[in-house]
């Protein structure tokens, strides 16, 4: 029942969000710019130099400053991927509130959410503005190790 409840109400935000984000289209990978894959069941657990990476393919993306990215959902499940402001390694327990549901900015040192990206969809252009180490994770599965890193040179 909780669950249900909470789909639909992530399936209109969803829509909403689809109807301003400024003319970008935020589905089925029409997004700009450097593609990062969002998927728990295809992209399993690894390490990386910052620690355990899962569900982001590829776990650890260096993108030059200037260019844009965006993330997609190939997977079956309902993902985000949200930034984790101002860390230099993962936060032991999970960073977010539930504000990670709502898609949110569309630069890197400003911070953003992708919001609940259902399957098959793609988040918001984010412009990689300011050099860097981002951290981000999934809302629903950072306890899995969902999380990933931008490089931003
Ligand atoms: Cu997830």
């Amino acid at each position: 029942m909780r669950n249900k409840l909470w789909l639909s109400a992530s399936l209109a935000l969803a829509s909403l969000s689809a109807c301003t984000n400024g003319g970008i289209p935020t589905s089925n990978g029409a997004s700009g710019g450097t593609k990062i894959i969002v998927n728990l069941t295809l992209n399993q657990q690894q390490p990386t130099i910052y620690g355990l990476s899962a569900g982001y393919a590829p776990p650890v993306t260096t993108v030059a400053v200037g260019s844009q990215i965006f993330f997609q959902n190939t997977d079956s499940f309902t993902h985000t991927a949200t930034l984790i402001p101002n860390v230099t390694q993962f936060p032991s327990g999970s960073p977010f509130t539930g504000k990670a549901l709502t898609q949110s900015g569309n630069n890197l040192s400003g911070g953003f959410s992708s919001g609940a990206l259902l399957a098959g969809s793609s988040s918001q252009t984010i412009s990689v503005d300011k050099a860097g180490t981002y951290f981000f994770g999934c809302f629903f599965h950072y306890g899995a190790n969902m999380r990933g890193v931008i490089v931003a040179q």
